[in-house]
């Protein structure tokens, strides 16, 4: 088996230590009960948060970046969309000009739920999109519902996504279909989407822990055998 890298570890013990990955019973944005529940808005602590922003940078680094040697990165500005799209953009750039120094000018923005009619007014706040190469940053691929309202909310600022980076692919299929919901995401934007950690990672990670307990496990892989995509 193939060794996780440490920052995925550090990561997995950080949302087990902060209960950001939670076990029980579970009502998803697609109806579907789940026996686990992943919420980025739980890394509210430093420890945590760091954990969190150093997994998606290098993340970000390894998928995106790290094989163009020049100074000119494949991404202008990391976006992340209201509400808890905002900490993780914002800690994401700060960590990633700590993993490499081409990074130092990166830029973030994003959205405001509600545009504002007064003061610099507008929907976007950091920095401007337009004639940007913009990377989503995102906490969970479910159905794929908010990714496509954040690109359409860049497209219509006049930046061009060139990818989105969740925290978390619970590698599912969409109801009433057999393919992957982030599959879906990838052909029609052709753009890559990747994930920190899978559903996989998290087994793994909850197996050796000892957090989980036998019956945890099991309806994971339950609920994995009814409702898991293989891409
Ligand atoms: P999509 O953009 O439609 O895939 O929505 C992802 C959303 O799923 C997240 O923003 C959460 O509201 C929710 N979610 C989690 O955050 N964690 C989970 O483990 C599962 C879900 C979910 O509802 O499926």
């Amino acid at each position: 088996m193939a060794s996780i890298p440490q920052y995925k570890t550090d990561f997995i013990s950080a949302a087990l230590d902060g209960r950001c990955l939670r076990l029980g019973e579970f009502t998803l944005k697609s109806g579907r009960i789940s026996p686990y529940f992943f919420n980025a808005g739980d890394f509210y602590r430093a420890d945590l948060l760091s954990a969190l922003a150093f997994a998606y940078a290098h993340t970000i680094h390894e998928s995106f970046a790290s094989s163009s040697g020049s100074s000119d990165l494949p991404f202008d500005v990391i976006f992340g969309p209201a509400y808890k799209g905002i900490p993780l953009a914002t800690a994401t750039t700060f960590a990633l000009a700590q993993v490499d120094a081409r990074y130092k000018k990166l830029e973030y923005s994003f959205d405001r739920k509600e545009a504002k009619d007064h003061g610099e007014g507008g929907s976007i706040v950091g920095a401007p999109l337009k004639g940007r190469r913009v990377l989503i940053i995102d906490d969970v691929v479910s159905a794929g519902t908010a990714k496509r309202e954040a690109v359409a909310k860049i497209q219509a600022e006049g930046g061009t996504v060139v990818g989105i980076v969740v925290a978390l692919d619970r590698q599912e299929t969409l109801p009433d279909s057999t393919g992957s919901a982030i599959g879906l995401l990838r052909q029609e934007f052709g753009i890559p989407i990747v994930a920190v950690l899978k559903l996989d990672d998290i087994f793994r990670g909850l197996k050796q822990s000892g957090v989980a307990t036998e019956d945890d496990l099991k309806r994971i892989e339950e609920y994995r055998a009814k409702y898991g995509a293989s891409d």
